[in-house]
């Protein structure tokens, strides 16, 4: 195993299961120290011992602007710096178009995007006292493919990728790159807790490399994009679904 982040800081939001714990656990093999964010306590806790080191994990609801910040302030006290940001925290719903509410829709937007820029905001604000940084957010490939039953989540995604095209704008003269990795349908606690997991087979026939993705088969996109030879790439949204979408 190369280790590619030694020194480095890390924080992955999301990081309790799925393909956030996946990253945690490669950016601390690595060399990284991990801060392990997730508002399930526990499961951040799992998450940080895995990534080993002097990891450590702050439970954190990133859709709370006080929370974020205290958060932030943490990991400047603790650890003295941030170097890379992994954003994978968010809600994969599955709701009937017919049963879609403003409520529902909120929920998601909530944690999808506003949870997004609470932590792009603050982290950046950490990263720019170095002169370095890594931002990795989480997309997903259903902004090509308009996937069934998450309209909302569709279109908090969508807000993802635009958006941090406009912070790798804002970040660029500080040497901050900002990009998205955008995963097909992934083998991870959410999906298997939803109905999304019977669209696995409809997938597959759609992927030009057959199987089912799992959270290990996102990770080397985005420990790529976090890496300091990615310095050149910003701004970008690099897709990884095993060629699901293709245009
Ligand atoms: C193709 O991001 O990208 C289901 C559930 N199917 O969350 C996703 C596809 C899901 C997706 C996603």
């Amino acid at each position: 195993m190369s280790k590619r982040f030694e020194g480095r800081v890390a924080i992955v939001s999301g990081a309790a299961q799925g393909i956030g714990r996946a990253v945690a656990e490669r950016l601390g093999a690595e060399g990284a120290t991990v801060v392990a964010v997730d508002i399930l306590a526990k499961g951040a806790e799992a998450a940080a011992k895995a990534a080993g080191g002097k990891s450590f994990a702050v439970t954190c609801d990133i859709g709370d602007p006080e929370q974020v910040a205290a958060l932030h302030r943490q990991v400047a006290q603790k650890a003295g710096k941030l170097d890379i940001q992994v954003n994978a925290a968010a809600i994969v719903p599955f709701v009937k178009w017919d049963e879609l509410t403003f409520e529902e829709w909120r929920r998601i937007m909530r944690v999808n995007l506003d949870g997004l820029y609470l932590m792009c905001r603050s982290g950046s604000d950490l990263m720019r006292q170095n002169g370095y940084g890594r931002i990795v957010n989480i997309c997903s490939n259903s902004i090509f493919a308009g996937t069934p039953n998450m309209a909302h989540y569709v279109a908090s995604k969508g807000g993802v990728m635009t958006f941090t095209r406009a912070l790798a704008t804002e970040l660029g003269p500080y040497k901050i790159t900002a990009n998205c990795v955008a995963p097909g349908l992934t083998d991870t606690e959410s999906v298997q807790a939803s109905p999304h997991k019977e669209a696995f087979g409809f997938v597959e026939m759609l992927q030009a490399i057959k199987g089912v993705g799992k959270p290990n088969d996102i990770v080397p996109a985005i420990a790529f994009l976090a890496s300091e030879e990615a310095h050149w790439i910003t701004g970008q949204t690099l897709v990884s679904d095993a060629g699901m979408v293709r245009w």
